[in-house]
């Protein structure tokens, strides 16, 4: 199946319905979610945080914490950063989808060239305390230049987030077209998916990448009720700098707060097992 502006997920109907395709599906699309002025913001922002070194700087704290400490600068310190991850339309509908309970996890930035490596399929999906099936994590892909043809897609299994499988559990079939994928390959700026992360999904590159680059920004929410393994070492500094700044406001209170993370312990360490937390029942 082919998503072409006219989805079969895009985000109209009543709330219940949304909710429903949701949970049936594990993505809904939004076009245009992002207003202008704050795409072209948060362009600037991406370039600066890619050319400026200042992504390399953040994943050498991730790979190598005990070495650098935390960056100098976070994805959610640029103001308009900080202003997407609580964007009042964008946490709105989370709260629709996940009811008014959730707490931030993480934020990506990122801009793709012409010769980006493709994402094999794969789930984002990260443990928690009670490996809770009910509790839902989501990931919100921003697509800030939109998509087109001279871009990498990105393909989604739809309902596979109800196995209970390892994230790299299909990865041995690379990008390969699956049987009921949704190819999602033209967007308008500022569109966001907003997928269960426990939904397999890939990019697949395109054959035609001489365009425009990809403005690919990705902030990821659970819901709460149990306590979430983080995935950056400087999770705790993550969350003190979005309350200091004072990010959430008053409407989300539980939006950075740290009672709801476990300790970080890193990949492959006790307390990680594969899949462990996935706990969906098999599709
Ligand atoms: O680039 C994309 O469209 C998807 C990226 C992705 O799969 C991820 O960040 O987990």
């Amino acid at each position: 199946m082919r998503f072409l502006m006219q989805p079969l997920l895009e985000d109209r109907g009543t709330v219940a319905t949304q909710r429903q395709q949701f949970t049936r599906s594990g993505y809904l699309v939004i076009p245009g979610l992002v207003p202008p002025p704050l795409v072209e913001r948060l362009t600037r922002e991406v370039d600066h945080w890619v050319d400026d070194g200042l992504r390399a700087q953040a994943i050498d704290c991730c790979t190598d914490p005990a070495r650098h400490g935390p960056p100098s600068v976070m994805e959610l310190e640029l103001p308009a950063h900080g202003e997407l991850l609580t964007h009042q339309a964008l946490l709105s509908r989370l709260a629709e989808l996940l009811g008014p309970s959730f707490v931030f996890h993480h934020l990506h930035s990122d801009r793709h060239g012409a010769r980006q490596p493709a994402k094999p399929w794969h789930h984002d999906r990260e443990p928690n305390t009670r490996a809770d099936p009910s509790l839902t994590m989501v990931h919100a892909l921003h697509y800030l230049g939109g998509l087109d043809e001279t871009m990498d897609s990105l393909v989604v299994l739809p309902g596979s987030q109800r196995r209970m499988v390892d994230k790299s559990a299909l990865a041995h079939l690379g990008t390969a077209r699956l049987p009921g994928e949704v190819v999602i390959d033209r967007l308008p700026a500022g569109s966001t998916v907003l997928i269960d992360s426990a939904l397999f999904h890939a990019r697949r590159p395109t054959s035609n990448g001489q365009g425009r680059p990809r403005y690919f920004v990705d902030a990821s929410y659970c819901q709460t009720g149990a306590q979430w393994w983080p995935v950056k070492p400087y999770w705790r500094h993550m969350l003190a700098r979005a309350r200091e700044m004072g990010l959430g406001g008053r409407r989300w209170p539980e939006l950075f707060a740290e009672r709801h993370f476990a300790e970080y312990t890193g990949p492959g360490l006790p307390g990680r097992e594969p899949g462990e937390g996935v706990g969906r029942p098999a599709a």
